[in-house]
């Protein structure tokens, strides 16, 4: 099974700033958990951190005909972007939504996201663990 996790912006500066919010591990550390993960449940990731949003919506449109499922934490454009929203769509391929914080405790505009319309479950709140979660739901649910 091939799954492509994307990152949004500023996700790339974990652990330099904010450690209360985000926790104090880097975007380094969610890199090792990523390939840790993808070892113990036997499939190919490609990750892709962007702070562009076309550039997101680009990578979710490589992404058709070649991945099998997608983790996606899309940062600031979740509350936002109806481009990724469509691009997932577009894709059609299934899609899980990470949060690292959760969101529903913070700032309402924080609690609309555009990209979760399109994906089949939302992991909020659990740290760089939900990274992890998210790939065994796929595993789990869309494995063929
Ligand atoms: O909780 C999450 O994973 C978020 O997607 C993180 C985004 C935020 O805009 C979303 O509302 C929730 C922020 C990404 C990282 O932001 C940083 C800010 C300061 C220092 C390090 C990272």
């Amino acid at each position: 099974m091939k799954i492509l996790v994307l990152n949004g912006p500023n996700l790339n500066m974990l652990g330099i700033r904010e450690p209360g919010i985000y926790g104090k591990n880097t975007f380094s550390d969610l890199l090792a958990l990523l390939e840790e993960t993808a070892k113990e449940e036997n499939v190919e990731l490609e990750q892709y951190q962007s702070n562009h949003e076309g550039c997101l919506v680009d990578k979710i449109q490589w992404a058709y005909g070649k991945m099998d499922g997608i983790v996606i934490n899309p940062a600031g454009y979740t509350h936002t972007s109806v481009a990724i929203l469509d691009a997932l769509k577009a894709v059609s391929i299934p899609a899980v939504e990470v949060h690292i914080s959760d969101v529903d405790a913070r700032e309402p505009f924080r609690q609309i996201s555009y990209a979760g319309l399109a994906c089949v479950k939302t992991i909020k709140g659990h740290g760089l663990a939900g990274y992890a979660e998210a790939i065994r739901f796929l595993k789990e649910n869309y494995y063929k």
